[in-house]
């Protein structure tokens, strides 16, 4: 598998197009909605099983979308409150929804040829769409907005919302960050933190002054202090921390190169690591590392976070940060590193 380290921005990158364009999507897909209702109520419900079926997929297609958009709007200010896994159910979601959504068109596309070849065939009607048959848009209606407004209505609100949430992965456009849950600069040394040390239950561990960071490979280990680790080369790299959870947060990091301590241990440049936090249980205790992170000169097991030694609720006494790689595999309150 090819995973780019660079630029260390990819993630923020993607991840926050991914939350912005969810957000976007909010108010396009209740438009969309109010747009066609009228065609969804009607009666009687099934004529006939091709068109129960085609009812039914329509049905599929708009309950996956409805809960794939809520859940994951709920997801960006962590909060779970349902009893499946989100991210398996959200990547299950996304693929009923392009099926759905296929099968939708795959239906309607006689529909929507006829109407292109109307359109082509009265010589595409000086610029006015032709009259909308079925359920493709807001029909001209008595009683309801006209299309033209409805459409820059929407466009407004889309844009109004994109603009007052897009700064919590994206830093130029963080001054217009009204509703995003996250925003930057906030939380000790400037930068948010996801879930504290005092909520990872890790407090006294991280606090304990004989904390040693035990780094292996086959029957090579070393345990080091953290005055050892200050000792050794320091480098000092901006990276962001991208979280899954949509926000994103540029810093200055300093600390020790992993490549350093995987040549320390004697293992081959080439190899991946499994990481292990202190943090005595859940899903971000142990990270595997493949072995371009590894590699990459920037990827530091941090003991600074802006120019001071980390924050309890940051990581102390030392965390991962890598370049290009999701937040939830930063990890913190670090505790061992095995060369695989
Ligand atoms: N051990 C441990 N590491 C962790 C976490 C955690 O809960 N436990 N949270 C992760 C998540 S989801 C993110 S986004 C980053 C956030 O780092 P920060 O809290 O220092 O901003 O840390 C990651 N590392
Ligand atoms: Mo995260």
């Amino acid at each position: 598998m090819f995973f780019p380290t660079s630029p260390v921005w990819i993630y923020q990158l993607t991840q926050g197009i991914h939350v912005t364009t969810g957000i976007a999507a909010i108010p396009l897909l209740l438009a969309k909605l109010w747009s066609v209702y009228p065609e969804l109520l009607k009666w009687p419900p099934v004529k006939s099983v091709a068109h129960g079926l085609e009812r039914a997929s329509i049905a599929l297609f708009v309950a996956s979308s409805l809960l794939q958009l809520t859940t994951g709007l709920i997801n960006t200010y962590k909060w779970y409150p349902w009893p499946f896994p989100f991210r398996q159910t959200h990547y299950w979601l996304a693929w009923v929804i392009w099926g759905s959504l296929l099968l939708h068109i795959a239906v309607k596309l006689p529909l929507i040829i006829e109407h292109w070849r109307a359109r082509s065939g009265t010589g595409a009607g000086a610029g006015s769409p032709a009259p909308v048959t079925d359920d493709g848009g807001a029909p001209p209606e008595a009683g309801r907005w006209s299309r033209r407004a409805f459409l820059a209505a929407v466009g407004v609100t889309t844009g109004a919302v994109v603009l007052t949430t897009a700064g919590q992965s994206f830093p130029w456009l963080d001054p217009l960050n009204l509703f995003a849950p996250r925003k930057m600069g906030t939380g000790p040394q400037s930068v948010p933190v996801n879930r504290t040390a005092a909520d990872a239950k890790v407090a006294e561990l991280a606090g304990a002054k004989d904390w040693t960071l035990t780094v292996s490979h086959q029957d090579t280990r070393r345990s080091l202090s953290l005055s050892e680790l200050q000792a050794l080369p320091q480098y000092e790299h901006e990276l962001p921390i991208a979280c899954v959870e949509g926000w994103s947060q540029t810093a200055r990091w300093r600390g020790v190169r992993i490549r350093d301590l995987v040549a320390a241990v004697g293992a081959p440049s080439s190899s991946a690591l499994r990481v292990t936090s202190l943090e005595p249980e859940g899903a971000y205790r142990t990270m595997v590392m493949p072995a371009a992170y590894a590699q990459d000169e920037r990827t530091l097991v941090a003991l600074e976070l802006n120019g001071q030694t980390l924050d309890l609720d940051h990581g102390y006494p030392a965390r991962i940060i890598a370049p290009g790689r999701p937040g939830v595999l930063q990890t913190k309150w670090l505790h061992t590193m095995e060369v695989l």
